[in-house]
């Protein structure tokens, strides 16, 4: 005759091995106790249930995580990520004077230059995101300036080769762009071509009255 006490004792005895034996190999059972999760494996944080891991708040886990995501991207957090001085979101608009229907990863749609003109004896113009007649006026102090003579100055004194403002970019090239090749968007400048020229002065004019403050 079989004891039903005995026989409960030993289930129960080898259940509580087996619970023993799941923590001894770094597996703990879920807050809400419906899964088991395996410690060494756990996510930082579980996004799509926002579940937390045994003691951390969820907001600490959800932050951390996000941090993750960013990193994942390089700069999938970066607000501006061609530097252009429009944010990503102001180039995605639908308003061009305000930045809009531009390209967040083309550095050359936001025609805004160095005010006053880099020249040697001013060397601490800044872009404004803001693009005025002050900008057509600076760009049109670059023109007769080429890649090809780099250190040959126009009747300004502006050379395409200096780097007057020391930040790594020939001046020639912060005022020199080509047109849009997008008849109904001639606000989306493109890349420069080497040559600073009546043409470029044409394509700030384009520009002017964009603001991206
Ligand atoms: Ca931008
Ligand atoms: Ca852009
Ligand atoms: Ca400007
Ligand atoms: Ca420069």
């Amino acid at each position: 005759m079989v004891d039903a006490q005995a026989v409960d004792l030993a289930v129960g005895g080898e259940r509580q091995r087996e619970r023993v034996r799941r923590l001894e190999r770094g597996i703990v059972f879920h807050a809400q106790g419906s899964q088991i999760v395996d410690v060494e494996k756990a996510p930082v944080v579980d996004l799509v249930r926002g579940h937390a891991p045994v003691g951390q708040p969820k907001r600490l886990q959800l932050e951390q995580g996000m941090q993750g995501l960013c990193r994942l991207g390089g700069d999938a957090c970066d607000p501006n990520n061609d530097n252009d001085g429009c944010t990503n979101v102001q180039e995605l608009g639908l308003i061009p004077t305000l930045g809009g229907q531009r390209d967040p990863l083309n550095p050359w749609d936001f025609f805004d230059v160095p005010v006053p003109p880099l020249l040697p004896g001013s060397t601490t113009g800044v872009r404004n995101k803001i693009i005025s007649l002050s900008d057509v006026l600076a760009d049109l102090a670059y023109v007769g300036t080429t890649a090809a003579m780099p250190g040959s100055p126009n009747a300004n004194g502006a050379k395409y080769g200096s780097d007057l403002n020391g930040n790594g970019i020939a001046d020639g090239v912060e005022y020199d762009r080509t047109p849009s090749t997008m008849p109904l968007q001639p606000w989306r400048s493109g890349p420069p071509n080497g040559v600073v020229s009546l043409s470029d002065v044409l394509v700030v004019l384009t520009q002017v009255g964009t603001v991206c403050m």
